[in-house]
């Protein structure tokens, strides 16, 4: 329990990235060790004489983030030594460390279609008063070949709340596509209706002919259908999203559009290798990229690039603060999660001065000759 309690009190320090366009720190801010202990441990001593643990959790990563109360609030995907994910709520002060679980995990509320794993879940502060949380619900695909024991179905699922405590599940989104993940609903009406980004595909792990980050629209709530997706974002050759790509939290409303942060996705010699990208939509049509620099945001240092599944970032939280600090909450390789800071002022600049990906080498080189010439003016 000191050992705990010196993980969780433990103070998080900087570290300044060359590029000045987002600070790192010291240590992952929520890992397997940090869910509480009496989470984990049966702690009477008759019935638990040699202190065994009986519940592991393996890992804590892909958290939704909301600010709540003035506290930094993380949905945490938590994910048990038995591979099931379930959320647990964990808050900071400050958003940086001291980051503390609710006293209990959530339970899920569950509708018709049961659930076996869910995670991934994104918060949104919607416009009509509940903070919704959207997430992947996954069970086995009922039309699997006998001893096809891997094959799911994924969709997103849906609850929503006034108060974080008390969680009212909806139908999960029906959509055209027989595959989602990384649905996140738009914090404001588009025309009278609830918007939300999806990620059609067709098989539970290649996207296949789907994939792109797609929008669509939602008349009632309470019975959520997409009828219609439109694909905002498309996978796309040698880009860092070739094989596929995926919202991550909610855009950030800025005066210059929809900031958007996205994992993408391609394959290599040693496996998936997801990086963070971003891109602004449009403030008036939020299915209009008006802006997408090239190449990745962040992508796995050499302390983030080794897990559960090595060379990942994954992000489905961040919070912008009043004051313009944005707080972008990223797990590393499906283990951990981590915090990285900067400013909305600093991401629109990113994302409109960054030049776009050219496809090609000599595009690349070109944009590095401009870079040469114009810097004559000041070398
Ligand atoms: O293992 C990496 C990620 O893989 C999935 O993301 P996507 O659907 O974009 O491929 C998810 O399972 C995610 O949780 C995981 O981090």
């Amino acid at each position: 329990m000191q050992n705990y309690k010196e993980l969780i009190n433990r103070k998080n320090t900087p570290l300044p990235e060359e590029n000045n366009i987002y600070t790192r720190y010291k240590y992952p801010i929520i890992t397997a060790k940090h869910i509480p202990i009496h989470w984990r441990f049966d702690l009477n001593a008759e019935s638990n004489p040699m202190g065994l643990e009986r519940i592991g959790v393996n890992a804590a990563f892909n958290a939704g983030a909301i600010k709540w109360k003035d506290k930094y609030v993380l949905a945490v995907r938590i994910e048990g030594n038995d591979r099931k994910s379930f959320f647990g709520f964990a808050e900071s002060p400050n958003g940086i460390d001291n980051f503390t679980f609710w006293d209990t995990p959530l339970l899920m509320p569950e509708n018709e279609d049961q659930d076996v794993n869910v995670y991934d879940i994104r918060l949104t502060v919607h416009e009509d008063g509940y903070v919704y949380g959207v997430f992947c619900t996954e069970r086995k695909d009922p039309s699997a070949p006998d001893g096809d024991t891997s094959s799911a179905l994924a969709n997103a699922g849906i609850i929503r709340s006034k108060d974080l405590k008390n969680w009212e599940r909806l139908p999960n989104l029906k959509t055209a596509s027989n595959q989602q993940r990384n649905v996140v609903l738009h914090s404001e009406f588009i025309n009278g209706k609830y918007a939300f980004y999806t990620r059609p595909q067709d098989g539970f792990i290649e996207t296949g002919a789907g994939g792109g980050i797609g929008v669509g629209f939602v008349k009632n709530i309470e019975v959520p259908e997409i009828e219609e997706e439109t694909i905002l974002n498309n996978k796309e050759y040698h880009t860092v999203y070739e094989l596929k790509n995926g919202l991550g939290p909610a855009p950030i409303k800025t005066e210059k559009g929809w900031l958007h942060l996205a994992h993408g996705v391609r394959n290599t010699a040693s496996g998936l290798r997801y990086v963070l990208y971003l891109f602004i939509t449009d403030l008036n049509n939020i299915s209009k990229i008006t802006h997408i620099p090239g190449g990745y945001f962040m992508a796995p240092n050499s302390q983030e690039i080794v897990g559960d599944v090595s060379n990942v970032l994954f992000c489905n939280g961040w919070i912008a603060d009043n004051d313009g600090t944005v707080y972008i909450y990223y797990a590393s390789s499906d283990t951990r999660m981590h915090v990285a800071t900067t400013t909305v002022d600093v991401l629109l600049d990113y994302c409109i001065n960054t030049p776009p990906d050219g496809f090609e080498s000599n595009k690349s080189v070109n944009n590095i000759l401009q870079l040469i010439e114009k810097n004559k003016e000041v070398l």
